[in-house]
């Protein structure tokens, strides 16, 4: 019978004592869910939500209209009414008009959460809300929900900006009636700030520890603040959002949005929301646990006024709106944060149907694209160049020195580091360089393709070539699709004579593979040569 060797023994020992710390090693690095650290200061005591305060029954009304969040209808007499109040405000202000500014809501947190316990001993929220031109009933029902359901000992103060507003019940009426309720305080801008340097004036003018984010036309749901200041109590470098509920514009109907969902995005910066993997959500300890995100919803957010400035707030060399959630996403996590969305924590806004006022300078959002691409996404620029073209075509994008410099100096991890630890699972990293950009012509005909503005299932058109590409501009993929935004140009049936239409990019070819030559366009599908347009 063979036998080991002393020696051989012991080298066998170091390879199972290495193989176990390697194991140990990764298994801390990738295994598990990220848990928030608790330290035993904050553990000390802890309650209820209920425990720390209940607000008076009698402050709520019960069977208003709009009461428990239920839809109030327009009668055909009032439809004037309301068109009207859409062009002034992008939503049903007519019918915000007839709802109790102290509404009940329908509780749309897991169950869980009512029984979840929270440290007595949570850092106190300034909650800063911006408002242009908004209407009283929206933006009062905002303030009025924040103060009925904040507990007062974690609720330092409500900031509420003015970015210049013209409205008259804005002005006078408005300091009237906030000189009545304790803890809101109002500062007015003395020229158009757009939302994102507004809320950095907010932000720089709060006495709290920790800045909440929110829109002027939202309305806080049961028990949403301790569950958004207790992991920001707990490590000032994590950022909370809540799960952001769906306010109907129409008829101010109040939905739930599901609990597990991340932000994310895709080459082109359309915002996207992922549900959590399966595994994911079988890794869970409980319902009420938190999802970490790669990008925030945009408009409500908490985090520590310290980390926030720190941070550099905002970049204030963009415009208006548009693009600021990725700045401050990106460098939130690659600056030694992490964000998070809460399952208890609900605030329910409402989404306009139409953006009510003008910008100022229409090219914002492109502008503010290109910063964040510039100064934060290293590389991976070139594929959001890529995907939307048009920001090759701003050239003028301000000074970013200073955005630079704020990067080198926090020592910030690259844009790589972000997609491969944070985004992984959301973001795809297989990417290729489309083959070109440009217009689809028929040069005997001087035809183009032209999705002349129509929407995914509808049929793709074809009218007189402009040269502006807009509608006419079409990204011919790796793969080969046709690609205008976010569609592809899809061939239902490998027929001829079948109609082309405008369906999402599904990725998988078939029949979104187009072939292309210098006089012709055609699908080879299902063993089919089929010319489509020529
Ligand atoms: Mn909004």
């Amino acid at each position: 019978m063979a036998r080991l060797s002393p020696k051989c023994v012991c080298r066998n020992v170091a390879i199972i004592v290495f193989i176990i710390v390697t194991y140990f090693y990764f298994w801390s690095l990738f295994g598990g869910e990220n848990h928030i650290e608790y330290s035993e200061d904050v553990k000390a005591k802890t309650l209820l939500i209920s425990d720390f305060w209940v607000p008076e029954k009698g402050l709520f009304n019960v069977m208003g209209p709009g009461d428990g969040g239920r839809p109030v209808y327009t009668n055909p007499r009032e439809e004037q009414l309301k068109q009207q109040s859409y062009i002034e405000y992008g939503f049903n202000q007519y019918i915000s008009d007839k709802i109790s500014l102290n509404r009940t809501l329908p509780d749309t947190r897991p169950k869980e959460c009512k029984y979840r316990r929270y440290s007595a001993k949570l850092l106190k929220a300034s909650v800063v809300i911006i408002f242009h031109n908004e209407g009283w009933s929206t933006l009062m029902r905002t303030v009025n929900s924040v103060l009925n359901r904040s507990p007062p000992s974690m609720l330092k103060e409500i900031v509420l900006v003015d970015d210049f507003s013209n409205k008259d019940h804005l002005k006078s009426r408005l300091d009237l009636h906030l000189s009545n309720l304790q803890k809101v305080r109002l500062i007015r801008s003395k020229e158009r700030l757009g939302l994102i340097r507004a809320r950095m004036l907010g932000a720089s003018n709060i006495q709290g520890d920790i800045v909440i984010v929110l829109d002027s036309h939202c309305e806080v749901n049961q028990g949403w603040l301790p569950p958004l200041l207790q992991p920001i109590s707990l490590d000032e470098h994590v950022v909370t959002c809540p799960i952001i509920d769906s306010i109907d514009h129409n008829t101010f109907t109040y939905r739930a949005m599901g609990s597990y969902i991340r932000g994310t995005f895709n080459w082109r910066f359309d915002y996207k929301e992922r549900e959590i993997t399966p595994e994911q959500r079988r890794a869970r300890r409980d319902t009420t646990q938190e999802v970490w995100s790669p990008v925030m919803a945009g408009g409500l957010f908490a985090i520590s006024k310290r980390f926030f400035d720190k941070l550099g707030q905002y970049d204030p060399g963009m415009e208006v709106w548009g693009g600021e959630q990725y700045e401050l996403s990106f460098k939130i996590w690659m600056c030694g944060g992490k964000m998070a969305n809460i399952p208890c924590s609900r605030v329910g806004h409402v989404y306009r149907r139409n953006v009510p006022y003008s910008y100022p300078k229409p090219n914002a959002v492109s502008v503010n694209f290109r910063r964040v691409a510039e100064v934060w996404m290293d590389e991976y620029k070139l594929w959001l160049y890529d995907r939307r073209p048009s920001l090759k075509l701003v050239k003028e994008f301000g000074d970013i020195s200073q955005r630079t410099f704020l990067r080198k100096k926090l020592k910030c991890k690259t844009f790589k580091w972000y997609l491969e630890n944070v985004a992984n699972d959301t973001v795809s990293l297989d990417y290729g360089f489309s083959r070109s950009y440009s217009q689809v012509r028929n040069p005997s005909t001087n035809l183009c393709l032209d999705t002349m503005g129509r929407l995914p299932g509808q049929l793709l058109g074809i009218s007189y070539c402009h040269g502006l590409l807009g509608n006419q501009g079409f990204i011919y993929s790796h793969k080969r699709e046709l690609i205008h935004d976010e569609d592809c140009i899809n061939i239902p049936k490998p027929h001829v004579g079948e109609a082309v239409f405008i369906e999402r990019c599904h990725g998988r070819l078939t029949n979104q593979e187009l072939f292309y030559t210098e006089v012709n366009v055609y699908i080879f599908f299902c063993w089919r040569y089929l010319s489509i347009f020529f």
